[in-house]
């Protein structure tokens, strides 16, 4: 009896695809057959025909999209046909492709879906049950088709359907910033998914896969190059290359962007200048930009980082951001391109708290740019903390289109091993109230256009795809990037009705086991800033490679120092951004300045970022900031041990070679949760000379221990040599 349970068991496992092998490539588009098979014949009931009015590239590749993804959920594809021959069609089309989706009384109901938006509704044609997905254009029904197989693969009910959604932001990009030699700056996944040395002849199919995943997002730009950039992508043999890539998305409503390399009329173009306002290094981009034209008939334009971190920039020529942009801006305006020019500009030379620079540059600038000229604007004002108040720019430009720049590749927060959801992140982030225009200005309605009026809105997100199978270095690393995409396309999204979807379609639909993946996710955020930077701490990693503590570093710069981060001395903890201090919290408008100035009234989360305190200083749970630190670091990393145990009880649901990479990563982070832990304290007690309360686990080495481990400079996989 037992046997025949365990080989029936063994049996449904193979059948159900729910515990198939698995390295992660399918991501969440993985389309395993629906195992309920009352559901099962609910959807095949559903899914008998498919009908596609038109023969677009696009059209075609949700026809695709949908033929694989009901072969693999329903067991077999649905026959095509040109017209609905009995129940259970689907019905995908535009008003224009198909005569079919004309006849239907929908027309008024596109009306207001724009480009990109869709509706899917269950209708009758000719008596017949069938389910309409329909949009203005094929990207929108494209971006139906996956909102229609989410359905399926979250195994939602398919009766009554009555959706519509349209993106609540115009540009919804990934960053990659992949070099030409095929590294990746601050990428934790292996090499570029870019392959240039075999381009343009060479198409990896990954291209492919890559388009499919982010269409079934609604991201629709990709930005090919890393921000410190090469001139040599804008050289003839290169642009041929971007070419065939731009061929590879367009199907799926990608347009290709690239870097500009602000010196580049001097590098290729052999001019002695750069200036923005000479007018043979305007007339040498206007030419090149109607060179990749030609060959990217939709190029999306170009992301300039200027006069940041030794990148040339318009300051080398005394003239402003706002110059430099609007030179790129004038050569792009009739193709119809755009600048995303970032703001992430710091100098050690400005004697001036870095996290106030980006505002004091910018904000003057305001109305001084030209209409396709987007300012992109990291989350927080110093650099992709695990935790930072929101960036005072947000808000403060009411007529220049400010974008997000979130990063999705995790520099600061574990990299490639350690399990952080950034869903949460970005939540807090783009649900913060600005007050720009009063309460309710958040973040995610200054970027979406809301509150300025925005005529331009757009998105992006530091990719953390690379060559690995996995895409992303570890298999919960592509949460992130899903995360991503759901939140560019509405940021007022719920951080955990995404997770909720990831994980169904990702790993299971088994309700207990979603349950507990969720809570891990939801969990993860908050973990990893206590064991990193609790309290409003910053910047206390390790030099260059940012893996790892080193709040001890005090490098030749001060504004890229730990120690000039954090001000720990005898006395206390703590940058002062107040009045007293570099008052940088100035920028924010009043009342957030007001809360965050006032001690009675700043969050503890953000408490060290704005005030520097003396360790005695009670925080609102009654501990003194010192032992706050201590309960923090060890809460964090409580978090990482329950979540080790929540992932140990999904192991039925989930296909041994991806538990087994989730365990092998937990483990690690855990270990160096307690590395983070032992250093942090250590290197604080010396100034705060109190004791961790012998409660707590107490650090397993002295200080100098910690000071002597180091990880390799160019952290790409390795392991930093002894983590205790
Ligand atoms: C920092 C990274 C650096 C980037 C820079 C940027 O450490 O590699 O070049 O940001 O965004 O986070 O330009």
């Amino acid at each position: 009896m037992m046997r025949t349970l365990f080989v029936a068991a063994a049996m449904l496992a193979l059948l159900g695809g729910s515990a198939r092998a698995d390295d992660g490539y399918d991501l969440w588009l993985r389309y395993p057959r629906v195992s309920d098979p009352a559901l099962l014949a609910e959807y095949r009931a559903a899914a008998t025909q498919l009908v596609v009015g038109g023969d677009g590239p696009t059209l075609r590749a949700a026809r695709d999209e949908l033929t694989t993804a009901l072969t693999g959920l329903l067991g077999s594809a649905p026959a095509v046909r040109t017209s609905v021959t009995t129940d259970g069609a689907i019905v995908i089309g535009t008003p224009r492709s198909s005569a079919l989706i004309r006849s239907l009384p929908i027309a008024a109901e596109l009306r207001g879906l724009g480009r990109e938006g869709y509706l899917i509704r269950s209708v009758r044609i000719a008596g017949r049950r069938a389910i309409v997905v329909a949009a203005n254009e094929e990207i929108g029904v494209l971006y139906g088709t996956f909102a229609l197989l989410r359905r399926f693969q979250t195994q939602g009910s398919l009766r009554d359907l009555a959706l519509h959604d349209a993106p609540k932001i115009a540009l919804r990009v990934l960053d990659h910033w992949d070099n030409l030699d095929g590294s990746v700056e601050r990428g934790y996944a292996g090499r570029s998914i870019w392959r240039w040395d075999s381009l343009p002849a060479g198409i990896s199919p990954r291209y492919r896969d890559y388009a499919r995943a982010n269409a079934s997002i609604g991201i629709n730009g990709a930005v090919l190059t890393n921000v410190n950039a090469n001139a040599r992508v804008l050289t003839p043999e290169y642009l041929d290359k971007v070419a065939v890539v731009a061929n590879v998305l367009r199907p799926y409503g990608i347009r290709v962007y690239l870097t500009a390399r602000f010196s580049a009329p001097i590098e290729l173009g052999g001019l002695k200048t750069a200036d923005p306002l000479d007018p043979a290094v305007r007339q040498w981009w206007k030419s090149k930009v109607d060179e990749i034209y030609a060959r990217v008939p939709d190029f999306g334009g170009f992301v300039v980082k200027a006069n940041s971190e030794g990148q040339p920039g318009p300051q080398d020529y005394k003239r402003t951001h706002a110059d430099g942009a609007n030179m790129f801006a004038d050569a792009l305006t009739s193709h119809g391109g755009v600048v995303m020019w970032r703001a992430f500009v710091y100098s050690n030379e400005v004697p001036t708290d870095r996290v106030k620079q980006a505002y004091d540059e910018f904000k003057p600038l305001d109305g001084s740019f030209r209409e396709n000229v987007l300012v992109q604007v990291k989350s927080g004002p110093l650099d992709f903390q695990p935790r930072e108040p929101f960036h005072p720019l947000f808000g403060a430009m009411p007529k220049t289109p400010l974008m997000m720049e979130f990063q999705i590749t995790k520099e600061y927060l574990g990299q490639d091993t350690h399990l952080v959801y950034m869903g949460s992140y970005w939540e807090e982030v783009l649900r913060a109230d600005t007050y720009a225009a009063g309460k309710g200005s958040t973040v995610a309605k200054v970027i979406d256009g809301t509150v300025h009026h925005y005529a331009r809105t757009g998105i992006a997100g530091v990719s953390n795809i690379g060559s690995d199978r996995n895409w992303t270095g570890s298999q919960f690393n592509e949460a992130n990037w899903y995360a991503f995409g759901r939140l560019a396309w509405n940021p007022e999204g719920s951080a955990r009705a995404i997770a909720d979807e990831w994980i169904r379609m990702t790993f299971t639909n088994s309700p207990a086991e979603v349950a507990s993946i969720r809570l891990m996710l939801l969990q993860s955020r908050e973990a990893v800033v206590n064991y990193m930077t609790p309290l409003g701490l910053a910047h206390i990693m390790a030099t260059g490679h940012h893996y790892g503590p080193a709040p001890w570093a005090r490098l030749a710069r001060a504004d890229q120092s730990p120690t000039y981060y954090h001000r720990a001395d005898t006395l206390g903890v703590g940058f002062d951004r107040t009045a007293t201090g570099s008052n940088a919290v100035a920028q924010y408008a009043v009342p957030v300045r007001d809360r965050y100035a006032n001690l009675a009234t700043v969050p503890d989360s953000v408490l060290l970022w704005f005030h520097h305190v003396p360790w005695t200083y009670k925080t609102p749970s009654g501990r003194t900031v010192w032992d706050e630190l201590v309960f923090r670091y060890n809460a964090g990393i409580d978090t990482v041990r329950a979540m080790r145990k929540t992932w140990a009880t999904v192991k039925p649901a989930v296909d041994a070679e991806r538990f087994a990479e989730v365990a092998g990563f937990l483990d690690i982070q855990e270990r160096e949760a307690r590395w983070w832990r032992d250093a942090a304290l250590t290197y604080f007690q010396q100034f705060s000379r109190m004791p961790i309360p012998a409660t707590y686990e107490q650090p397993a080495h002295p200080l100098a221990y910690y000071q002597r481990i180091t990880c390799p400079a160019n952290r790409n996989k390795p392991r930093c040599d002894v983590v205790p």
